[in-house]
């Protein structure tokens, strides 16, 4: 009975985050996120990295103890279980269970079955000796040898002063301006230039396509922002803006519009203009720009309204995290090759097991026409201890897929349980990072902010009076 399973364990941590400003606020300086590990009785190891919030700890605790013993297949199995169980559990403690509407996602069984689902499928693949991407693929394994990241960048908030604590990124000697920026103000259209410009020749050379996170400034501030911005990089270049829903109909139909006409072909799509399929379906209808989100369709049933609305034309829902687990967004990409919508992914603020299990989906997924989104490589991976030999980034923004089992990446778990006491140190000392909310490092920053939900305008600087 070789590949029962021994242990499944679970830790949250604390990871470093930037200033970055969206329209739920402002990031703090460490996120939460969960790793799971799946030990098997051969020793076999598996693991998953997932967001983290209280609702998902307490159901993972449940959850866990009760696969400990099954096969792993028989486990694998059991993932309908899983949700069920997490739904049931979320309802009996009262757990938000909360997906789309927040410009991330505070969902409890999503997370909670990729974090079960990665841990268990990267087990099984090592005991297999099999590459993940290989048993993700099905019977023909991997269907590419390389998986493209775009560069995903943002407005920075100035928190000098802000006593946060956010200090202890800047470098003392940076080894650029990317790096040197990355700590810096980044508000207007001289400075976004600037930092894109330096993110692709000191990070990520060769890459084709720029996400930028909107729904900070004046929606006409950041129409100009976009503008200079593309200018700038040339028609090599594509930029993809997303506010986040931050808009209305309106607002949404003339930035686009008038976007469109400036930059023309280097807007390939537009991500999350507004709030519900209906509204996207609105908005496209009178701009012809295929939207993209990762807001309005959570499941299988929303990607097909959503097709049948003509709301999306490109879902990020490629996402592990979001999705539910590696494998239901590689059956979400068997959905987009029949039904003709684009795949991509999301992502939000990670470190290098997340990493790796985005490069084995993508490996495995039937179409990757569109590069995806990554806090990774801009953002995170100089702080990442929890990994020994990581994946590289090439030019061009590509992840070769490795030829090893499992993930292919040696995870180091003293920098896990570091950053594991990190959140218990944290949370010890009332810091209280238990939870991603983007609202009180805002208020603090920006006196006299308010939450996007008290305010008529839910752009970010709209909130600053
Ligand atoms: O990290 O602030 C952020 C992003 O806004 C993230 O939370 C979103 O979920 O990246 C995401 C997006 O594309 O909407
Ligand atoms: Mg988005």
């Amino acid at each position: 009975m070789l590949t029962k399973i021994d242990k499944f364990e679970f830790w949250p941590i604390l990871i470093p985050d930037f200033a970055l400003l969206n329209m739920s606020g402002l990031h703090a300086p460490m996120t939460p996120r969960i790793i799971t590990k799946c030990t098997l009785a051969d020793g076999a190891e598996g693991y998953g990295e997932i967001p983290c919030n209280t609702g998902i700890i307490r159901v993972m605790g449940t959850l866990l103890t009760q696969l400990v013993g099954l096969g792993v297949e028989e486990a694998l199995g059991r993932l309908d279980w899983v949700v069920a169980e997490s739904k049931r559990l979320a309802a009996e403690f009262a757990l938000a269970d909360e997906r789309g509407s927040a410009s991330f996602d505070r969902g409890v069984t999503n997370h909670t079955r990729a974090g079960i689902q990665m841990a268990l499928a990267s087990a099984f693949a090592m005991h297999k000796g099999l590459p993940l991407c290989d048993l993700l693929g099905g019977e023909n394994g991997r269907k590419r040898s390389e998986v493209k990241f775009n560069t995903y960048l943002f407005y920075l908030a100035a928190t000098d002063g802000s006593g946060l604590g956010y200090s202890y990124l800047k470098p003392r000697a940076p080894k650029g301006e990317f790096e040197k920026m990355r700590t810096e103000t980044v508000l207007d259209a001289g400075a976004v230039v600037r930092f894109a410009q330096a993110a692709l020749a000191e990070r990520m050379p060769g890459v084709g396509l720029v996400k930028w996170k909107l729904g900070v400034l004046d929606p006409e501030a950041e129409l100009e922002c976009m503008i200079a911005l593309a200018r700038a990089l040339g028609p090599g270049v594509q930029v993809v803006p997303d506010p986040n829903a931050a808009w209305d109909v309106p607002t949404a139909i003339g930035v686009i519009q008038r976007l469109k006409e400036a930059i023309g072909d280097q807007l390939p799509y537009f991500e999350d203009p507004v709030a519900g399929l209906d509204a996207m379906a609105e908005v496209h209808r009178a701009t012809g720009v295929p939207l993209a989100t990762n807001m309005w369709a959570p499941n299988f049933e929303a990607h097909e309204e959503a097709a049948r609305k003509g709301a999306i034309q490109i879902t990020l829902g490629g996402d592990c995290h979001y999705i539910g687990g590696s494998d239901e967004a590689v059956r979400l990409s068997a959905w987009c090759a029949t039904s003709g919508m684009g795949f991509g992914q999301h992502s939000n603020t990670h470190l290098a097991i997340s990493n790796a299990h985005t490069v084995h989906m993508g490996a495995a997924a039937a179409v990757h026409e569109w590069p995806f989104d990554s806090h990774y490589w801009p953002w995170q991976v100089d702080y990442d201890p929890t990994v020994k030999r990581n994946m590289a980034m090439e030019r061009g923004g590509v992840c070769r897929v490795p030829e090893e089992p499992g993930l292919g990446i040696d995870v180091a778990m003293d920098g896990v349980l570091t950053l594991h006491e990190e959140y218990l140190k944290c949370n010890r000392n009332g810091r209280a990072y238990q939870n991603r909310d983007d609202g009180p490092p805002a208020e603090v920053v920006y006196g006299g902010w308010m939450r996007p939900q008290t305010r008529a305008k839910k752009w970010f600087m709209a909130g600053v009076r």
